[in-house]
């Protein structure tokens, strides 16, 4: 057995959750303590506060964690990050109120700035020797210029709306994030044997992220044109209809690849174009 630490509530809970549930392992939700059992997998959930994860972990009270890399590199915990989720992406940077001319780095120096990241930040300025005055502060970072608490800010950014709407601008991407699956440094043999079956049961979601099967009807004769458009897997499936000349294509590509082909597809003939959901993509 286990025991897997996710935020309880907050911009992880819900797409660690999912990834779960997509894997095939059920979590009790509808009682959602601080503890939950999965059902069919040698698996205990314990829910918490994202910054009390890489300790959790750190510490054994959790054998692994999804967390903000952000967070296990401000925390400084001595943990081991396995996996990458593709999800919770975000960037730290720091950001000053618009009306400022922003020359370079330089610009901060003797500044004072306002974070909850201070280990990320100092070692940010320390490493171009620029001395600054980091003021820590819990929460409404952005605040902070407005308010006179400090000159600028280094704070979490996705769509960079928050900053627009306190009137700030981000002049340096400092620090990239995104969710990742960290694990204590002394896991038993056992432990480790089912952090590796539960992190492989990752692998044919993420692949599917994205993919889409694709069905079309096709005159037979542009079934090469076609593949050299949209390759897919290996090569495509054909399978021939019953009207003579005429086939069915089916590939599984990209969504993002379909889109901008799909007026040629149509050109060359192709009807009938079903886009279908993939589940998992086993290999
Ligand atoms: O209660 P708990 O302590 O668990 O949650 P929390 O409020 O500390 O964290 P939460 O849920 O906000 O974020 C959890 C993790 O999600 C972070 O540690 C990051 O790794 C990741 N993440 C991804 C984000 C964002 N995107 C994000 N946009 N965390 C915070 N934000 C905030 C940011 O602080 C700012 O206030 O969103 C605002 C900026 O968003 P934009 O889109 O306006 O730029
Ligand atoms: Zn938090």
């Amino acid at each position: 057995m286990i025991r897997l630490a996710i935020q309880a509530k907050g911009r992880l809970s819900e797409e660690s959750t999912q990834l779960l549930s997509e894997c095939g392992l059920s979590v009790d939700q509808s009682k959602r303590k601080l503890l939950a059992r999965c059902e069919d997998f040698p698996l205990e959930i314990i829910y918490l506060r994202d910054d009390d994860i890489p300790g959790a972990v750190s510490t054994g009270v959790a054998d692994a964690g999804i967390v903000g890399m952000n967070e296990v590199v401000e925390k400084e915990y001595e943990l081991n990050i396995i996996h990458k989720m593709g999800f919770g992406k975000c960037r730290i940077s720091l950001a000053l109120p618009k009306g400022e001319e922003y020359s370079g780095i330089e610009w901060f120096s003797g500044r004072r700035v306002a974070t909850s990241y201070p280990v990320i930040l100092e070692k940010f300025f320390r490493e171009r020797q620029v001395k600054v005055d980091i003021h820590q502060i819990a929460g409404s970072v952005e605040v902070a210029p407005s308010v006179g608490m400090a000159d600028a800010i280094f704070d979490i950014v996705s769509s960079g709306g928050t900053l627009i709407s306190n009137g700030l601008k981000e002049v340096e991407r400092v620090f990239f994030s995104e969710a990742v699956f960290v694990t204590n440094r002394n896991l038993s043999k056992d432990k480790e044997m089912i952090i590796k079956q539960l992190v492989s049961r990752f692998q044919p979601v993420e692949r599917s992220r994205g993919m889409k099967y694709l069905l079309m009807n096709l005159p037979s004769d542009m079934v090469e044109r076609v593949s050299t458009i949209l390759p897919g897997m290996r090569s495509p499936t054909i399978m021939p209809l019953a009207q003579k000349g005429w086939c069915s294509m089916h590939i599984v590509v990209k969504e993002s690849e379909i889109w901008p082909k799909l007026e040629t597809l149509k050109s060359l003939g192709a009807e009938g174009i079903l886009i279908l959901s993939l589940e998992k993509m086993m290999l």
